[in-house]
C-alpha cells in the first residue's frame, strides 16, 4: 500500500490539519517519544493498516524518530486493533466493552502501553487519528481513557464536481477527480482527500454533481464503471462508502427506454439490473444520492408521479445490496413571475414533502438544506426537519462559500451550522433540536446524519483560502459530535495547520470566530438575502434578482422593505414551524431582529429590539463590517513573523481583497437603501 503523499511544501498549506509540524521543545517530544517507540497490530484489514500507517507518518513528523511498526507486542508502545479481531484489545477492556456504536473507539493508557480498540477497523483509523490530534495538540498521554461515538451514522461530504474537471460552485481550482471527461488517475491526490475526510470522521462521498449531465449519467456503464471502483477502492481504505450522483432520466437517456416513469415495469427492472452491475464493480456501494424536479432536473413529476414513487424505486433496487437512497429537497418553482406575490419559495421543501411522510421506504433519506431558501449568509432554519417523523432525514450544509464570500473573504461557518443544529423544532415535547432530529434519536428513525457541499478543488492548500480549510474540518468535526464548540474546533484547526503558539491560536481564532458576523454586516441586511450578482452569486446587487425567475425578492421601495411571509398577511409560510417558533416568527414584536426582513415587510423608520430603526442599522452594520473587514488585515499582520512565509502571504492577499470588497459591499448597499429610503444616515458617514 502506497502511504506517501504528494511532497508539497509545508507552507503550500497542502498538508492542513495533518500537517504534523515537529514538536520543537525537547522535553515534551521526549515526553511523547516513550510512549511512541512501536506502532504494534496483529491485525491485517488494510484500514487498520492504514491507521498503522497514518500513526507511523505522524509521530515520525512530530518526533523527528521513526517508530517501529511491527506485529508483535512490546513492552510499550501504541498497541491497535478492534475489539472482536485482538485479543490483547479486548483484554484491556475486560469484559465491558464500551457502548461506542460500529465507528467509535476507545483509547487507554495502560501497562505502558496506549491502547486504540474499537469495535470495526475505520474506528480504529478514527481512534489514531484521535491520538495524533493529541500529541499535535500537546496533550498528555500518561492517563488517557476516552471513549468516543459518533453522534451521527451518516457523515457524508459531496463533490459538486464535472467531469470536464469543473467544479459547480468550486473555489478552489479544477477537479482533483476529473478532467476532460475522463476520471482521474492521480490517485495520491485522492487519498491524501480521503486521509483529510477520515482524519475528522467522516464516512461518505458522493463524487459527482448532483447536476448529472451527459457524460456523467454514462458514470453507471463500463464506460465509467471500472474507473470508479478503482476510486471506491481508495476511499474504503479509509472507511469512507463511495455515492453516485444520478439523472433521473438515465432509462432514457442510456437505457434506450422510452420512459423513466417510476411505476412503469420496465423502468422498475432497469434499475435493478444498473444496481445489480454497480454492486458488481463496487460491492460495498453506499448509494445514489439524486436531485430531481429540481432547477430543471428531470423528476417524477414528468410523469404525474411524486418523489415517494420516485425515492422508492431506486431504493427498491438498491435494497437486496443494503444501498441508500438519498433524496434531495431542493424542489421548488424556478420559474416564477415576479410579479406573482402568492408563491413563496421558502415554502416549497415543506409544501412537497411533508405531504409524503410515512410513504418512503427505510433506505430512504431525505437530504434537506439548513436554510429554506438556499444557504444564504442568515436564513431561519428549514421547517422540514421534525415536521416528518416517519421519515429518515439528513442536514444538508455548503462548505463551499456560494454565498458566503467565494473562499475570497473569510466565514467560518461553524457558529453558523451550530445555531441550526441547536435550533429547537418543537417537534417532540421541549427539547427536539435539529441535531436531534438529523442524528435520527427525536423520532427513532435508522439512518441519519449530516450532508455538506465539499469545498475543495486541485488548489496546492485544498479550499483557495488557506482559512476555509477550517470550515471542512469543523464539518467533519460537528458532524462527529455536535456539541464541540466553534471555539474548540477553530482552536483544534489552527493548532494542528497552523502553529501551536499561543499568539498565533488566539489571533486566528479571534478572526475565525469574528468573520461570519463581519460578513453578514456588510452583506444583504436582516435575513433578507440574495442581493448578489446573478449566476456566479459573487460580489453586491441589490436588484441583481429582483425581477428574475428564482423567487428570491426582497420588495424594497421608497417606504420599506421585507417578505411577509405571516400567515395574517403574507405567504404563510411561517405557519410551517412549530409550537414558540411558528408563534415568534409570526409576530413583528417578537420576531429576532436578524430575521426581520425575512419574515415581514416593514418601514424603514421600523425599530428594532436593538433601538435603532431598520435603515439606520442598515447604515451601521455596513460601516461597521467594512470597518471590520479592514482590521483583519492588521490582525493578521501581526503574525507576519511568527508564521511561515507563504502561509502568511496566501492569506495576507485574501484578508487585502477582502477589505476593498467589503467597501463595495458597504457603499452598494448604503447608497441602494438611501437613494430608496430619502433618509439620511444620523452620522452622517459618506454614502453616495
Ligand atoms: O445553491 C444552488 C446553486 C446551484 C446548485 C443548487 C443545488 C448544484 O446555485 O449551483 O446546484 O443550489 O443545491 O442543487
Amino acid at each position: 500500500m502506497t502511504t506517501q503523499s504528494i511532497s508539497y511544501p509545508y507552507g503550500s498549506g497542502y498538508h492542513a490539519w495533518l500537517a504534523y509540524q515537529e514538536i520543537t521543545d525537547a522535553d515534551q517530544r521526549q515526553r511523547y517519544a516513550v510512549w511512541c517507540s512501536q506502532i504494534s497490530t496483529n491485525e491485517t484489514h488494510e484500514t487498520i493498516r492504514a491507521a498503522a500507517a497514518e500513526l507511523e507518518r505522524g509521530v515520525s513528523s512530530l518526533l523527528g524518530a521513526k517508530p517501529a511498526v511491527t506485529s508483535e507486542l512490546g513492552e510499550g508502545g501504541i498497541v491497535l486493533g478492534t475489539f472482536g479481531g485482538n485479543e490483547q484489545i479486548a483484554a484491556v477492556w475486560k469484559s465491558e466493552l464500551p457502548d461506542i456504536g460500529e465507528d467509535g473507539y476507545a483509547i487507554r493508557t495502560e501497562s505502558g502501553r496506549i491502547v486504540i480498540g474499537a469495535p470495526s477497523a475505520a474506528g480504529v483509523l478514527y481512534g489514531a487519528f484521535h491520538l495524533l490530534r493529541l500529541i499535535g495538540s500537546g496533550e498528555p498521554l500518561d492517563a488517557l481513557d476516552v471513549t468516543e461515538r459518533p453522534a451521527n451514522g451518516l457523515r457524508m461530504i459531496n463533490q459538486w464536481d464535472n467531469i470536464d474537471g469543473s467544479i459547480e460552485r468550486g473555489y478552489a481550482g479544477r477537479s482533483i477527480f476529473y478532467d476532460q471527461d475522463e476520471i482521474t488517475t492521480d490517485l495520491d491526490r485522492i487519498r491524501d482527500y480521503a486521509r483529510l475526510l477520515s482524519s475528522v470522521g467522516l464516512n461518505a462521498i458522493a463524487i459527482n454533481n448532483v447536476n448529472v449531465h451527459k457524460y456523467e449519467t454514462m458514470f453507471l456503464t463500463d464506460r465509467y464503471l471500472p474507473q470508479i471502483a478503482a476510486l471506491a477502492d481508495v476511499f474504503r481504505v479509509y472507511g469512507i462508502k463511495l455515492f453516485l450522483s444520478i439523472n433521473y432520466a438515465s432509462p432514457l437517456e442510456i437505457g434506450g427506454l422510452s420512459t423513466a416513469d417510476p411505476l412503469a415495469p420496465a423502468v422498475r427492472e432497469w434499475w435493478k439490473a444498473k444496481a445489480a452491475e454497480v454492486y458488481a464493480a463496487i460491492p460495498d456501494f453506499g448509494g445514489f444520492l439524486v436531485k430531481a424536479d429540481s432547477e430543471n432536473r428531470p423528476g417524477p413529476f414528468s410523469y404525474d408521479r411524486d418523489h415517494a414513487d420516485g425515492a422508492n424505486m431506486l431504493a427498491e433496487a438498491l435494497l437486496p445490496y443494503g444501498g441508500l437512497v438519498i433524496w434531495r429537497c431542493f424542489v421548488y418553482n424556478c420559474k416564477q413571475d415576479w410579479r406573482d406575490r402568492s408563491t413563496d419559495r421558502a415554502r416549497a421543501a415543506y409544501d412537497h414533502f411533508k405531504p409524503l411522510d410515512g410513504r418512503f421506504m427505510d433506505n430512504v433519506i431525505l437530504q434537506i438544506k439548513n436554510g429554506p431558501m438556499d444557504f444564504q449568509v442568515r436564513e431561519p432554519v428549514s421547517p422540514l426537519f421534525g415536521a416528518m417523523e416517519h421519515t429518515n432525514q439528513v442536514i444538508e450544509f455548503q462548505v463551499t462559500q456560494e454565498y458566503t464570500g467565494q473562499q475570497r473573504h473569510v466565514c467560518y461557518l461553524v457558529p453558523q451550522w451550530k445555531e441550526v443544529l441547536d435550533f429547537n423544532t418543537y417537534a417532540k415535547g421541549e427539547a427536539s433540536p435539529v441535531k436531534r432530529i438529523v442524528d435520527g434519536s427525536v423520532f427513532q428513525r435508522r439512518h441519519n446524519g449530516f450532508a455538506a457541499v465539499s469545498n475543495i478543488g486541485a488548489d496546492s492548500n485544498w479550499t483557495g483560502h488557506l482559512l476555509a480549510q477550517a470550515n471542512l474540518y469543523g464539518f467533519g468535526r460537528l458532524a462527529w459530535n455536535p456539541e464541540a464548540t466553534s471555539e474548540q474546533i477553530a482552536r483544534e484547526w489552527v493548532t494542528l495547520a497552523l502553529s501551536r503558539s499561543e499568539q498565533v491560536i488566539r489571533t486566528v481564532c479571534g478572526i475565525l470566530l469574528d468573520s461570519l458576523d463581519i460578513y453578514e454586516s456588510y452583506t444583504a441586511p436582516l435575513g433578507v438575502g440574495w442581493m448578489v450578482n446573478p449566476n456566479h452569486h459573487y460580489g453586491p446587487n441589490v436588484d441583481g434578482y429582483e425581477y428574475d425567475k428564482w423567487g428570491t425578492y426582497h420588495f424594497a421601495d421608497c417606504h420599506g422593505i421585507g417578505v411577509d411571509r405571516t400567515v395574517a398577511s403574507g405567504t404563510g409560510y411561517a405557519g410551517q414551524y412549530q409550537g414558540a417558533n411558528a408563534v415568534a416568527y409570526e409576530s413583528l414584536e417578537n420576531c429576532p431582529d436578524e430575521l426581520l426582513l425575512f419574515f415581514h415587510h416593514v418601514p424603514y423608520t421600523h425599530k428594532l429590539h436593538s433601538g435603532v430603526t431598520v435603515i439606520q442599522h442598515i447604515y451601521n452594520t455596513h460601516f461597521d463590517g467594512a470597518e471590520r473587514a479592514a482590521q483583519l488585515v492588521e490582525r493578521w499582520g501581526e503574525l507576519e513573523s511568527v508564521l511561515d512565509d507563504q502561509i502568511y502571504a496566501q492569506v495576507a492577499e485574501r484578508l487585502s481583497e477582502q477589505a476593498e470588497h467589503a467597501k463595495e459591499w458597504r457603499d452598494i448597499i448604503n447608497t441602494y437603501f438611501l437613494r430608496k429610503s430619502g433618509i439620511a444616515d444620523e452620522q452622517g458617514r459618506t454614502i453616495y
